[in-house]
C-alpha cells in the first residue's frame, strides 16, 4: 500500500508539474500507457491470491482512475491556457491606421455598374438577379436559338461535362436568362432590369472571357419601339450627365428580339477623346429590340395580349467610354497602380440625388 500511496503522489505531482501537453503526455504514457508503471501493477494480479487480488485490484485500479483524471483535467486547463495565449497574440486592433498608406479601390466596372443600377432603379426598374451556372433552355432555347445557332457551339460557349441524365451546364453566355426565369414566374406588367457578369469563349483587344451586362425588360399591354426609344435616350443622358443625347437605331439581328436594331449615340471624335451629346459622329452603344412573340409564349405569355421590348448594354465598355480608360487589357490585369489610378473610393457610391461620379 505504501508502494501505491509512493506511486500515487508521485505521478500526481509530475501531472501538476507539466508544462504543455507534449510533457504532459508523456507523464500519461510512463503511468497508464501499456508499459507504464500503474498497468505493470495490474498486471501483477495474476500472481497473487484470490483475497488478496480482490484487496490490491481495487487499489490499483483507484490509483489508476485517480491519475486518469488528474490528467483530463491537467489537459484541459492546459488547452485552455494554450489558446488564451494564441488569442491575446493574435489580437488586431481594427482602429489602427493601416502601415501602408496604398488603399484598396473599387473597380471602375463596378462603379460602372452601380451607377447604371442606380439610374435604371430612379426610373422605376426592379432589380433581377439569376445563376452564373445556367441550362441550355434559359440561355438559349427560350430566346428562341435555332438549334444549330453558333453560339451554341463550344467555341462560343463555355460548356460543363455532361450529366448523367445527358444534361449539360453551360456560363451564361448573357444575362438575358435572368429576364426568361423572371417571365416564367411573373405576371406582366414587368419592369426589370438584369445586372451581372456574363461568360463567352473569347480573349481578344476587345473581348475578355468573363465580361458585365446590364440587360433591361419592359413587358406590359401597349408597349411600343417609342417606350424603348425614350427609355434609352433618358439613361444615357443621365449616365454620360448631359442634358439630352440624340440617337439612330440601326437595324440588326438577335433572335430573341423582332424587330431588333443597334443604338448609336452622336458624339463629338475631334480633340483625341469622345464627347458624347454634342458633335458630328455616330458611336454605337447598346443592343435592343422588341420581344421576340416566340420568346414570349416559351415564358409562358401570350403575345396577343402583352408586349415587350429589351436592351442589352456592356458595362466595361460603357465605363471605358465615360471614365478615358483606353485598354481593355489593364482591366483586369490586377495591376495596384492601375487601380490606384482608375479606382474609386468606397465612399463614392453612385447616387441619383448626390451626383453619379
Ligand atoms: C429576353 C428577351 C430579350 C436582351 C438584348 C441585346 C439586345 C444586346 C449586347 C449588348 C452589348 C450584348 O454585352 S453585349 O455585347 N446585347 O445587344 N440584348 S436585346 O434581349 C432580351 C433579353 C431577354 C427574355
Amino acid at each position: 500500500m505504501t508502494d501505491l500511496n509512493t506511486l500515487e503522489s508521485d505521478v500526481l505531482a509530475q501531472v501538476a508539474g507539466a508544462t504543455d501537453l507534449q510533457a504532459l503526455d508523456a507523464v500519461r504514457v510512463a503511468a497508464v500507457g501499456k508499459t507504464g508503471s500503474i498497468s505493470g501493477l495490474l498486471k501483477t494480479l495474476g500472481a497473487m491470491s484470490p483475497e488478496e487480488r480482490k484487496t490490491q485490484g481495487a487499489a490499483i485500479n483507484a490509483l489508476r482512475d485517480k491519475v486518469t483524471e488528474a490528467i483530463a483535467q491537467k489537459k484541459a486547463a492546459l488547452e485552455a491556457a494554450e489558446l488564451d495565449a494564441r488569442l491575446a497574440s493574435e489580437t488586431l486592433d481594427l482602429s489602427l491606421p493601416a502601415p501602408h498608406r496604398r488603399k484598396g479601390s473599387v473597380h471602375p466596372t463596378m462603379q460602372t455598374m452601380d451607377e447604371m443600377v442606380a439610374i435604371f432603379a430612379e426610373m422605376g426598374f426592379a432589380v433581377a438577379e439569376g445563376p452564373d451556372i445556367e441550362d441550355d433552355f434559359h440561355n438559349f432555347t427560350a430566346l428562341n436559338f435555332p438549334e444549330k445557332h453558333p453560339a451554341r457551339e463550344m467555341h462560343d460557349t463555355f460548356f460543363f461535362n455532361t450529366k448523367e441524365s445527358g444534361e449539360r451546364m453551360l456560363l451564361r453566355t448573357h444575362t438575358s436568362p435572368v429576364q426568361v426565369r423572371t417571365m416564367v414566374s411573373q405576371k406582366p406588367p414587368i419592369r426589370i432590369i438584369a445586372p451581372g457578369r456574363t461568360y463567352r469563349v473569347d480573349n481578344d483587344a476587345t473581348h475578355t472571357p468573363v465580361f458585365h451586362q446590364v440587360e433591361g425588360l419592359v413587358i406590359d399591354k401597349g408597349i411600343h419601339m417609342g417606350h424603348l426609344k425614350w427609355t434609352l435616350e433618358t439613361f444615357l443622358a443621365r449616365f454620360f450627365e448631359t442634358d439630352a443625347v440624340t440617337t439612330q437605331f440601326r437595324p440588326h439581328h438577335f433572335p430573341f428580339t423582332e424587330p431588333s436594331a443597334e443604338m448609336d449615340v452622336q458624339c463629338d471624335r475631334s480633340g483625341g477623346e469622345i464627347k458624347i451629346g454634342q458633335g458630328t459622329s455616330w458611336l454605337e452603344i447598346l443592343g435592343c429590340g422588341m420581344v421576340h412573340p416566340n420568346v414570349l409564349r416559351a415564358c409562358g405569355i401570350d403575345p396577343d395580349e402583352y408586349q415587350g421590348f429589351a436592351f442589352g448594354l456592356g458595362v466595361d465598355r460603357l465605363g471605358m467610354l465615360k471614365y478615358g480608360m483606353p485598354d481593355l487589357r489593364d482591366m483586369w490585369s490586377s495591376d495596384v497602380r492601375w487601380l490606384a489610378h482608375y479606382g474609386f473610393s468606397a465612399f463614392a457610391a453612385p447616387n441619383p440625388a448626390s451626383g453619379l461620379s
